[in-house]
């Protein structure tokens, strides 16, 4: 079975929408298999944007992921990885479909609300990264 890892970042928590996001994955059908509320460090940062932290929009990137709790979670189903990132829309919310999360509740690039891996194999470093103990990994 398929898993994937979501971050529902600190724009979600602040802003109250950790349970409308969890409630559109529950009813589209994907079992929640992990969930943890938690606050990222900078090391915790670096790890999971490692392909980012040379970048000069990463200093923000971390100030805003480390500023509010997250919380974090695995969800499993057949396909799931694609249909959440189909869910989630693209990056910029501004050009993120109607429908999608980033596309209904969020105007920014950066604060888009939502992390969801993009791929098998990273998947599986991310679940590692937040889960380290999970059998899910
Ligand atoms: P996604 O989250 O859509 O997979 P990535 O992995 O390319 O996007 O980027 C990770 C995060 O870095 C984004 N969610 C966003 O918060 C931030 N980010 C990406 N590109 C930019 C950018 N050009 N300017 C500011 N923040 C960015």
């Amino acid at each position: 079975m398929e898993r994937t890892l979501i971050l529902l970042k600190p724009d979600a928590y602040q802003r109250g929408l950790i349970g409308e996001i969890v409630s559109r994955f529950e009813k589209k059908g994907f079992s929640i298999v992990e969930l943890e509320m938690l606050r990222v460090t900078s090391e915790l940062a670096k790890k999971h944007y490692a392909d980012h932290v040379s970048k000069d929009f990463y200093p923000s990137l971390e100030a805003y992921i480390t500023s509010a709790p997250i919380v974090a979670m695995v969800l499993e189903g057949t396909g799931v990885i694609a249909s959440v990132r189909l869910m989630v829309g693209v990056t910029n919310s501004l050009e993120a479909a109607a429908g999608t999360i980033r596309g209904d509740y969020s105007t920014s690039k950066q604060q888009n609300l939502i992390h969801a891996s993009d791929c098998p194999e990273a998947a599986a470093r991310e679940i590692t990264i937040f889960f380290p103990e999970s059998k899910y990994k």
